[in-house]
């Protein structure tokens, strides 16, 4: 029994040092449900797998808790709410294929599953001057979109992508999904929402990238 446990601390020291994977990962704090696969092609398009988008959030990868996860709506609104994960899972949701466009040059495509904006919005109520939208997130990232902009195109704040619930690396447990504009208005690890009259440039965009930041339009500037 001795020589067990000196044999069995020798192979957790070994492979700590060597950094193998003989011995199972410590689980993340996030659950994988195992029903899940990925989906690689969606209404004709192929999509591109999980593996090979890329990461490179400003503080690296955030690992938030589902069950002490809140998104919270504050700000011109009738009532601030929070809202828990699974109450964000019960509204309906909307599928969306849409290219995240990196203002670096890099792209890639996916199927993206969550709830529109508009839902939470109605739960608390805008008021009439609202204009602006601001999204913050778990690594102090922050970014802003216009109201309009959210209503008109039916943003959502996706769960999912390619029908697997986000890894912590692609923004678990919400990625704003903001259509035609650049990534860096794509914000991960959202955990605040604050409705304002007034624009407001968040983290790119107080380093000179454009708050309108339309695919196509200036990376600079206004
Ligand atoms: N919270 C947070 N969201 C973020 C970022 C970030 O650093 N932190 N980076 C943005 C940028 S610049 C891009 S291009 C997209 C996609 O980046 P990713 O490859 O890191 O997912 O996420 C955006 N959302
Ligand atoms: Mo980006």
């Amino acid at each position: 029994m001795k020589r067990c446990n000196i044999v069995i601390i020798f192979l957790l020291l070994l492979s700590a040092a060597s950094g193998c994977a003989t011995l199972p990962e410590t689980p993340k704090i996030q659950e994988t449900s195992g029903n899940e696969s990925e989906t690689t092609v969606y209404e004709g398009i192929k999509l591109t797998s999980i593996s090979e988008q890329r990461n490179n959030a400003i503080k690296g990868t955030q690992f938030i808790d589902k069950y002490t996860y809140r998104l919270r709506i504050s700000g011109l609104v009738d009532r601030p709410v929070e809202f828990t994960y699974d109450q964000l899972l019960a509204y309906p949701n909307v599928s969306k294929i849409d290219r995240l466009n990196c203002v670096e040059g890099w792209s890639f495509i996916a199927k993206w599953t969550g709830v529109p904006v508009k839902t939470l919005f109605d739960e608390a109520g805008i008021k009439e001057n609202a204009t602006n939208v601001i999204f913050y997130s778990s690594d102090g990232y922050s970014t802003s979109l216009e109201l309009d902009y959210l209503l008109e195109k039916n943003i959502i704040l996706a769960y999912k992508i390619n029908d697997i619930t986000l890894p912590p690396e692609r923004g678990f447990p919400l990625q704003l999904v903001a259509e035609d504009k650049y990534g860096y208005k794509y914000a991960k690890w959202v955990t605040d929402i604050e409705i304002t009259d007034e624009p407001y440039r968040g983290y790119w965009e107080r380093a000179g990238y454009s708050n309108k930041a339309d695919v196509g339009g200036p990376a600079f500037g206004d």
